[in-house]
Order: C-alpha cells, then sequence, then structure tokens
C-alpha cells in the first residue's frame, strides 16, 4: 500500500461557485446507499520471505476501504470463492434492529458456504469515526479485514480542526504458516498456540524484520499541516503500544464516539479498537526520518511474540529520495512490554466528549446488575491422550467459570424461530458460581464447565456489568467486545471489585463510551448499557486464543412494543448451516 490518503468523493464537496462568491449549502442532506462487493478469494502474499496463499477480500491485503458517511445504507454482497466456510462483521457498528448483518458465525447467521453469497444490508445511525469489518469465525480474521470510515454527515464537521488529510492506519499479524493450522493444533493439543511472526502496519512488518525493510509503509507528510491517523488494531492476539519518534499526538475519537482530547506519546490499542488522534507535523522540514513503531503489551505468562513493527514518517523534502534515505533515523520509546501501570493511566484519560451535540447518556438507574469473572482455566486432558496445556491439561477460558460452546447452528435464528431444539440455554450465570479471591492465590480446582448458555434481556433493559480478571493462570488484560452496544465504561480499578465502594467512585459524568474495552490485568472494569437493540449479541475476549478457548458469550435482546422496536424477519439469503 502506497498511497494512503482517503478517495476525495465528488460529493464531499458541497461548494458552489458563482461571481466569484463561494457559498457553503447549508440544506439536509438524506443518506445515501453505498454498494460493496467482497470477494472472499485467495492471494499469494509475500513477507519476511515467507510467500503464503491468505483469504483476502478482492485479493487486497488488508481489505479494501468500506466508507460511508453517518446515516447512509450499506449494501455488502459478500461472495465465498474459497474452500473455508466465512462470515464478516462490521465491528463496532451499532446494527440497530438489523441483527441478521452483524456476521459472527453461529451467532447471528450460518457461515457463508463455499460458492454461496450473502448480502449484508445495514444503516450508520448515530456514529461517526473510524471502525473495522472483518471475518468472524476461526481465526480467518488474521488476513481478512479492513477499515470502516464514517464521515460526518454532509453538513456538519468535526468538532477539531480540519485535518489536511485523513490516513488509515491498521496493524496486523503476520504468520509464515497458515493460522487456521496454528489454531487447529492448539485446540487438538491443549497448549498455546504457536506465536505470530511479526505485526504489520498496513499490511508491512517493516525494517525492524529479517527481509522486510523493503515492505515498510511510508506516510509522506508535509511540514505545519495536520493530520487525522485512524488507528485500528486488527492484529488477531495482542494489545500494542504505538508511538511516533519526536511527536505528540492528540487523541479525538474512539469507536467512532468524539472524546475530550487529550495529548499523548504514546498510545495503547487493543485489537477491535480504533482510535483517531491528530498528528502535526513540524513547522520546519527536518533533517531527519522519523519511525513509528507497534509492539505488544502483554501482562500475562507465557510466550508471545514480543517483536516491533515500523513504519516511516517521512517529511517531503526538496532533496531526491536518494539522499533524503541517508537522512539519520528517530526511533519512538514505547512503554515495556508488562506497563500494566501505564495502561491503566492511558485508559483512564478517555472521557467522553459530552457536549450538546454529542451527549454522554449513561444509564442512571439500572434494571439489572450482572458480575462475570473473566480469565483462563484449564479441562482434564482426554483419556489415553496426552495434552500441553498447564500441567498437562487443556487450555481453556470462560466467563462465570462457563466455557462458551459453539452451536452447529446460528442461535439467532434458533431464537427467532422458536426453533431452539437444545441449541442454547437461558441460564448463563449472574454471578460466579463459586466466589473466592479473584486475583489471590486460585483455588486448586481451576476446572471450567462448558455450555451454550445465555442472558435473556427485555427489551430497554438498563445493565450494569463488572467484569472481573482472574488469576487461575495468572491475570491477565483481556479486551472484551460487546456486539450490537457501545458500553460506558463507569469504572476500574485493581484487585477485587467491591461493590460497596467501588461504585461511589463510578463516573456517569463523561465515561468513555466503546464498544471494546480490556479488563485490566488483576483488576475489574465496570460499564452500563441500554438493551434497546433486539437481536443476539456476541461478547466476547477480542483476543482471538481466548476467544477460541471459550471467553465468549451471547446475550438475548427481546423486541420492544413498537414496530421499530423489532427485529424484522431475516434477508432471503441468509445462509444455511
Ligand atoms: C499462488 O501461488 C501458487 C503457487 O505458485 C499458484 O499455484 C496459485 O495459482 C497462486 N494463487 C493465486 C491466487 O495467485
Ligand atoms: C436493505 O434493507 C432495506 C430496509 O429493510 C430494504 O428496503 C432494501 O431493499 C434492502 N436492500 C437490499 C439490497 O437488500
Ligand atoms: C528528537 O528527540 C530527541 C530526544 O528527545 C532530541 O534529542 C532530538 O533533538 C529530536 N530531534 C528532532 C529532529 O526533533
Ligand atoms: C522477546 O522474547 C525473546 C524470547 O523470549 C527474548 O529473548 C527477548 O529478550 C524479548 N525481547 C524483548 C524486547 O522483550
Ligand atoms: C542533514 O543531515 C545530513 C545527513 O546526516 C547531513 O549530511 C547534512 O549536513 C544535514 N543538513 C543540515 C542542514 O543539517
Ligand atoms: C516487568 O518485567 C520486568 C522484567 O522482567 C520486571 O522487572 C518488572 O517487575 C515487571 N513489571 C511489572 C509491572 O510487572
Ligand atoms: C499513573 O498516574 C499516576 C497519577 O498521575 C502516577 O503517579 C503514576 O506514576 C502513573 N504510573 C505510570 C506507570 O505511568
Ligand atoms: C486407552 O488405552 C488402553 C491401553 O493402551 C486401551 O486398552 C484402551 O482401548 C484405550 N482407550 C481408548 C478409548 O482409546
Ligand atoms: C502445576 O503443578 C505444580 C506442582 O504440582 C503446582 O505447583 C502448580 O500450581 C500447578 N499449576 C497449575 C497451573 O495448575
Ligand atoms: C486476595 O489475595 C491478595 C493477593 O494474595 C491479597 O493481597 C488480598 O488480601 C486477598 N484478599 C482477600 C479478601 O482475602
Ligand atoms: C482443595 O481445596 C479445598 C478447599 O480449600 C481443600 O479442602 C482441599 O484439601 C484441597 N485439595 C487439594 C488437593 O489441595
Ligand atoms: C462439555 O463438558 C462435558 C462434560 O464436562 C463434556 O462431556 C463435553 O465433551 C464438553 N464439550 C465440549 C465441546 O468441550
Ligand atoms: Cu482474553
Amino acid at each position: 500500500m502506497t498511497t494512503s490518503q482517503l478517495p476525495l468523493f465528488p460529493s464531499m464537496v458541497v461548494l458552489l461557485f458563482g461571481f466569484g462568491v463561494v457559498f457553503l449549502m447549508p440544506v439536509f442532506v438524506a443518506g445515501v446507499t453505498r454498494h460493496y462487493t467482497f470477494n472472499i478469494m485467495y492471494h499469494n502474499v509475500t513477507r519476511l520471505c515467507h510467500t503464503r496463499t491468505i483469504l483476502s477480500v478482492n485479493g487486497q491485503f488488508p481489505g479494501p476501504r468500506l466508507v460511508a458517511r453517518e446515516g447512509d445504507r450499506v449494501i455488502v454482497k459478500v461472495v465465498n470463492q474459497v474452500s473455508n466456510n466465512v462470515s464478516i462483521h462490521w465491528h463496532g457498528v451499532r446494527q440497530l434492529t438489523s441483527g441478521w448483518a452483524d456476521g459472527p458465525a453461529y451467532i447471528t447467521q450460518c457461515p457463508i458456504q463455499t460458492g454461496q453469497s450473502y448480502t449484508y444490508n445495514f444503516t450508520i445511525t448515530g456514529q461517526r469515526g473510524t471502525l473495522l469489518w472483518h471475518a468472524h469465525i476461526s481465526w480467518l480474521r488474521s488476513t481478512i479485514y479492513g477499515p470502516i470510515i464514517i464521515l460526518p454527515k454532509r453538513n456538519q464537521s468535526y468538532p477539531f480542526q480540519k485535518p489536511h488529510k485523513e490516513i488509515p492506519i491498521i496493524f496486523g499479524e503476520w504468520f509464515n504458516v497458515d493460522p487456521e493450522a496454528v489454531i487447529q493444533q492448539a485446540l487438538q493439543t491443549g497448549g498455546g498456540p504457536n506465536v505470530s511472526d511479526a505485526y504489520t502496519i498496513n499490511g508491512l512488518p517493516g525494517p525492524l524484520y529479517n527481509c522486510s525493510s523493503k515492505d515498510t509503509y511510508k506516510l509522506r507528510v508535509k511540514p505545519g499541516k495536520s493530520y487525522l491517523l485512524r488507528l485500528i488494531n486488527a492484529a488477531l492476539n495482542d494489545e500494542l503500544f504505538f508511538s511516533i519518534a519526536n511527536h505528540t499526538v492528540t487523541v479525538v475519537e474512539a469507536d467512532a464516539v468524539y472524546i475530550k482530547p487529550f495529548d499523548t506519546d504514546q498510545l495503547l490499542i487493543a485489537p477491535g479498537q480504533t482510535t483517531n488522534v491528530l498528528l502535526r507535523t513540524k513547522s520546519y522540514l527536518p533533517n531527519a526520518t522519523f519511525f513509528m513503531e507497534a509492539r505488544p503489551y502483554f501482562s500475562g505468562v507465557g510466550t508471545i511474540d514480543n517483536s516491533t513493527t515500523a513504519a516511516i514518517l517521512h517529511y517531503n523534502n526538496h532533496s531526491s529520495s536518494s539522499s533524503s534515505s541517508k537522512l539519520p533515523v528517530l526511533r519512538p520509546t514505547l512503554p515495556p512490554i508488562n506497563a500494566t501501570g501505564f495502561v491503566a493511566n492511558f485508559t483512564s484519560k478517555f472521557r467522553s466528549l459530552n457536549s450538546v451535540k454529542y451527549p454522554a447518556n449513561v444509564p442512571k438507574t439500572i434494571d439489572r446488575k450482572f458480575f462475570f469473572t473473566v480469565g483462563l482455566g484449564s479441562n482434564p486432558c482426554p483419556k489415553n491422550t496426552t495434552c500441553q496445556g498447564p500441567n498437562g491439561t487443556k487450555f481453556s477460558a470462560s466467563i462465570n467459570n462457563v466455557s462458551f460452546v459453539m452451536p452447529s447452528t446460528a442461535i439467532l435464528q434458533a431464537y427467532f424461530f422458536g426453533q431452539n431444539n437444545g441449541v442454547y440455554t437461558t441460564d448463563f450465570p449472574v454471578n460466579p458460581p463459586l466466589p473466592f479471591n479473584y486475583t489471590g492465590t486460585p483455588p486448586n480446582n481451576t476446572n471450567v464447565s462448558n455450555g451454550t448458555k445465555t442472558v435473556i434481556l427485555g427489551f430497554n433493559t438498563t445493565v450494569e456489568l463488572v467484569m472481573q480478571d482472574t488469576s487461575i493462570l495468572g491475570a491477565e488484560s483481556h479486551p472484551l467486545h460487546l456486539h450490537g452496544f457501545n458500553f460506558f465504561i463507569v469504572g476500574q480499578g485493581f484487585g477485587n471489585y467491591d461493590p460497596n465502594n467501588d461504585p461511589k467512585n463510578f463516573n456517569f459524568v463523561d465515561p468513555a463510551e466503546r464498544n471494546t474495552a480490556g479488563v485490566p490485568a488483576g483488576g475489574w472494569i465496570a460499564i452500563r448499557f441500554l438493551a434497546d437493540n433486539p437481536g443476539v449479541w456476541f461478547m466476547h475476549c477480542h483476543l482471538d486464543v481466548h476467544t477460541s478457548w471459550g471467553l465468549r458469550m451471547a446475550w438475548i435482546v427481546l423486541d420492544g412494543p413498537q414496530p421499530n422496536q423489532k427485529l424484522p424477519p431475516p434477508p432471503s439469503d441468509l445462509p444455511k448451516c
């Protein structure tokens, strides 16, 4: 990827030129319909001197940008031309009464089979900023991902300085081998999966890896301008720190919600999160080249890919590129790999803008409270086999000790047509089955149970959910993603959540509003949301290895009384299992 500016649509310019006067048209413009075709197809890619046939959308890696304005309808025809089953998730899109278009396989739809297609049809309502789309079955999202760019409505502007240019920066994780083989082997042996070989920026690992310097993303900038970097973490299993040498950025938006701007030199971005930052370039032509780098934050125990991906921030000097390539390179400083204190400080800086135009509608009274433990555990090794998980067991992961088993048909279909037939149960525990010192010495039986358990919520229920990390196999940060909703992070802390004292410090004024948030390593997070969207909504850790081990569950939100509060019937091309 070399050209990186957003395509400028003719329709973006709303100016009339006449008699030397320029008018800005003050008219209301209804949303338009944007059509896309995503062909899931094979594509040969070489990175780190390894050539792999990857799964791609339209032979592009990373995949194409999906660009829309707030209020637009988006129609994406997904055609499966590969041998794997696939589905695509529009990560962070609210999908108000369009739950059939959400995409997680076996939750809202059966996957699209080879040779079949499915047309996703949804509107973008009340959101503007950056999100991402990605495959939502097994580990296919390792190569099937791309940006969703939501521009403000046509007659509206950003609540911050209009940038000179807008640049998506999408982080990924590259494997020299087929990631499907990696997760299949791990699930079979019960051990941890082999780690990735590189992180990538816009699909390119950069010059810090062997056999990779030609695969370096270069962002060419002019002095004295403002650039909106649309940061997206599409990495499979790793939260990432990010920093640009000698530059401070201003964070203005997270998960397609405006926030109170704040300046920072170093960022953290978890898989599934998106963060828009303004980069103001230096007012002069600096005699240097600046690296932008990302490498993981890791709080758990075990082996990870701790390598560093780099891209180049290059000022367009007048000199030829051959002489400018001799400029000294400056590298940023990143927090230590286990900098949990930095992460807590950084995440607490995110506050809703909470202006008259963009209020923070935090639920003030709560109908239902839930307390979920999240973390790793283990399962006994089946007889006559040897397992490579902790102490010869199999790795597992759970919420409230339930490791979620994927059904073989979609829950939303079973629910909508009243044909449960044992596909799922509705008894997901509201509290941990066995209270213990969650962040202390774990109990001696860490076996988890399993099941396809869900929670049923009445329409417009206000929910408070406290998620508590456990130290059963080591405390670890888990970025939890909720489909179908944004939630407000009203509190977070370390140690065990204290239901008597911690709520006193909850923020109901300007808490961050997101769709993905880290449960701190050895700590807890309290979120609130309004269940105003009928359907079946997946909630899971966005580290795919933990999702694969069962750190996932689903909420079923019932229809409301009004016609526009009901989930309509599915489109006729909804895939069958
Ligand atoms: C990828 O490379 C293999 C081996 O060279 C070749 O057989 C295959 O046709 C290529 N696939 C695509 C999609 O280019
Ligand atoms: C998308 O959904 C809208 C609203 O239900 C419907 O009017 C339209 O026909 C659909 N378009 C396609 C291509 O399915
Ligand atoms: C970059 O930052 C380093 C360390 O703060 C400083 O010594 C150096 O002068 C800076 N260089 C430029 C070109 O800004
Ligand atoms: C990354 O991991 C390797 C192997 O465990 C280790 O040798 C190296 O010191 C680590 N690097 C960093 C920067 O932590
Ligand atoms: C810029 O850096 C190059 C390479 O380090 C050096 O040769 C040149 O003299 C520098 N120019 C200025 C104006 O500092
Ligand atoms: C991070 O790792 C370093 C080196 O292993 C260790 O000395 C330090 O105590 C760790 N810090 C935290 C917060 O765990
Ligand atoms: C976090 O913020 C607190 C309060 O501002 C500060 O005392 C502490 O040093 C910070 N910790 C880290 C790791 O940045
Ligand atoms: C397990 O191993 C024993 C002894 O090797 C054998 O008799 C038994 O049939 C095996 N059971 C299974 C289920 O493979
Ligand atoms: C594994 O076994 C050792 C020794 O029996 C024990 O100390 C340790 O806690 C066990 N670890 C786990 C994860 O169960
Ligand atoms: C839980 O365990 C931690 C770490 O061992 C300890 O500091 C704390 O006092 C324990 N809490 C309770 C309530 O026992
Ligand atoms: C496990 O814990 C229970 C309750 O603390 C205790 O009674 C039991 O002896 C322990 N078992 C082992 C094998 O440590
Ligand atoms: C779920 O647990 C039951 C009983 O513990 C076990 O028989 C079954 O194989 C498990 N299913 C899965 C998919 O792990
Ligand atoms: Cu996790």
